[in-house]
């Protein structure tokens, strides 16, 4: 979603938050803009659109000057047009970006309007700069830390806000409240805010996080930060984990390439340090993780997207290797129905980033009524992290692609690892263990094999460039697969997609099926292949085209209108993890075919900050 960045520094900080919106851009499109203190007043500049639109137009109007804030939005309140792009300003001296959504909006903006405060958006975000003239106008002191701190008492909703001042222009103030928010430490004589580390790793690799509701002053040589009762806190400093080089595309052409190339090595890292000799190491989940999972009788997992495919499959594993009933749920509807959670729950909420909205309030929700909570996640020192009881880092690194690909698989081995770590304590047998520990060490490898179908994976991407509509088809734990598959196909090619499990086939979406509509199936070798197959009997009967990735393509004759891809062989826990490969690479393909914009796929927006 949105993303902010700000710098106060002895030297020129316009490039610097410019390379930091075009790092952020993934996170929103629509438009951008920036704002400047030049030593005189504050210069403006915004652009719908791309930041490339922003950056052409600072090329032709050169803005300069140590103090600045900028903004790359995903809209939220009003269409993404330049006059509602961030900054917002109230008069010539204040300008404000924020990441986040203002619930009381409409109340506050009635108060200013009749006040004689004029806006000029359809956002919500005006009123927080109006309403930080008005405080600074009312103090003495004229403290923009102290106007922070009184405008954020009034709102209700999340933020992340960045705000500079005319009259203080020595400093950048930025407060948060359920959206992320970072501090990044300079290496002398400046500072630097961002929605995400990878935004300014350009400039630094020290970070300090803050946590919700506190308010922080930077200068050039100073962070000073203050909790929400306004008591003065100190955060630790932390060294940024991951290579540089991990946000750069490479030789990729597009990011979900590069990301989908990466799962081999990915899943090295998810699994590095987890096992030793065979088994688990359930130090993983921290000390004191064993005496928790010898407690829990029951799984809650809640997450959203792609998060909540990768907790369906683990409900197929708990229920099947730890015997442990597991539910299941999307976090924008859990977070707000009475949900029963019976004694001895696990809460289990995945989410690449650790700040999507609707996953992070569940998670406060119901914390104080869970046994415990265990984040799976791929930013350390994110909100879920920090207030879960107990994580688990996928190690994925930075994904920039919009559609979550290396996150997903990722997810996965952690919670084949999560399910192993309870299974421990709930009687799965050490050599299934043992069995498990060792195909999850293969799975790099095979992973590995699966990405040379690259090349007829793109030549089956054809069949789709001209359809309206596909149908993806699983049965057991393939069947979120192929939910997970129709989910990318939708997102990135726009074609419209839906996942069905095979046996449901006759109960409904069978009526779709003919020569328009192609059939993508996921048929391992497994004890359901049977079943399968004669799902797929009925769709050839009305004249539908089946695309196969199968485990033994002798057990899935190709024939007219069936092509068949075969998968390496894998052992039936792994499969979910391996079959998850070629769909991501077929709707890659069917995407750069119908030639979308596949790292940034219209109306969407990575790290869903708002709910
Ligand atoms: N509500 C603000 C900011 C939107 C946002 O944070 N998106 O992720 C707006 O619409 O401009």
């Amino acid at each position: 979603m949105c993303g902010i960045v700000g710098a106060v520094g002895q030297r020129p900080v316009m490039e610097i938050l410019l390379e930091g919106l075009r790092r952020l851009e993934y996170r929103g499109y629509d438009s951008a803009g920036v704002a400047l203190w030049n030593g005189e007043q504050l210069q403006r500049l915004r652009r719908a659109g791309k930041v490339q639109a922003l950056s052409d137009a600072a090329a032709e109007q050169p803005l300069a000057g140590g103090l600045g804030i900028a903004h790359t939005r995903w809209a939220t309140h009003g269409k993404p047009t330049e006059g509602n792009a961030h900054p917002h300003m109230s008069g010539e001296r204040l300008a404000v970006v924020h990441n986040g959504i203002i619930e009381n909006f409409e109340p506050l903006k009635a108060q200013l309007q009749a006040e004689g405060y004029p806006f000029s958006s359809d956002t919500d975000t005006e009123v927080i700069a109006h309403l930080l003239a008005r405080e600074l106008a009312r103090q003495p002191q004229h403290d923009l830390v102290a106007a922070v701190a009184a405008v954020t008492g009034q709102l209700e909703g999340a933020f992340a806000l960045g705000v500079i001042s005319a009259d203080q222009p020595d400093q950048l103030v930025a407060a948060r409240k359920g959206s992320p928010l970072v501090i990044g430490v300079g290496l002398g004589g400046e500072n630097f805010i961002a929605s995400d580390q990878l935004a300014l790793l350009q400039v630094t690799d020290r970070f300090m996080f803050l946590a919700e509701g506190d308010i922080a002053r930077l200068t050039c040589d100073a962070i000073q930060v203050w909790n929400a009762a306004g008591e003065p806190v100190e955060h630790p400093v932390v060294q940024y984990e991951h290579g540089t080089s991990a946000a750069d595309k490479g030789t990729f052409k597009h990011y979900m390439l590069k990301e989908i190339y990466e799962q081999p090595e990915v899943v090295k890292a998810t699994l590095a340090g987890r096992t030793s000799n065979g088994r688990l190491l359930e130090q993983a989940f921290g000390a004191e993780a064993g005496a928790i999972f010898d407690q829990v009788r029951q799984v809650q997992i809640v997450a959203c997207g792609t998060s909540y495919h990768a907790g369906l499959i683990a409900k197929y594993w708990l229920e099947e290797l730890v015997g442990i009933p597991c539910m299941v749920e999307v976090a924008s509807e859990f977070r707000y129905r009475k949900v029963v959670l019976p004694q001895g729950t696990l809460l289990l909420t995945i989410s690449q980033s650790g700040e999507t909205a609707d996953t992070l309030a569940a998670l406060r929700e119901v914390k104080e009524r869970v046994l415990a909570s265990l984040a799976i996640c791929n930013v350390p020192g994110s909100s879920l992290v920090r207030e879960s009881d107990l994580s688990l880092m996928t190690n994925a690194g930075p994904e920039i692609g919009v559609a979550s690909t290396k996150a997903f698989t990722t997810q996965l081995v952690a919670l084949l690892l999560t399910t192993l770590a309870l299974g421990r304590r709930h009687g799965l047998a050490e050599a299934d263990e043992q069995r498990i520990v060792t195909d999850l060490q293969q799975l790099p490898q095979l992973l590995q094999q699966a990405l040379e179908l690259d090349p007829a994976i793109r030549q089956m991407a054809q069949a789709f460039a001209e359809k309206q509509h596909a149908l993806f088809l699983g049965r057991g734990t393939l069947y979120p697969v192929a939910m997970e598959g129709a989910l990318k196909l939708k997102e990135i090619s726009y074609i419209h997609a839906e996942s069905y499990p095979a046996g449901e086939l006759k109960h409904g979406p069978l009526a779709l099926v003919d020569k328009e509509m192609p059939v993508v199936t996921v048929a391992p070798r497994n004890d359901m292949l049977d079943k399968l197959k004669a799902n797929l009997q009925e769709v050839r009967a009305r004249g539908g085209e089946l695309f196969v990735f199968a485990g033994c393509a002798q057990e899935v004759k190709p024939e007219s209108g069936v092509q068949v891809l075969e998968v390496p062989q894998v052992s039936s826990e792994l499969e979910p993890i391996l079959y998850t490969l070629p769909l991501q690479l077929l709707s890659y393909h069917v995407a750069v075919l119908k030639g979308t914009d596949v790292d940034q796929p219209r109306n969407l927006a990575k790290s869903v900050t708002v709910e």
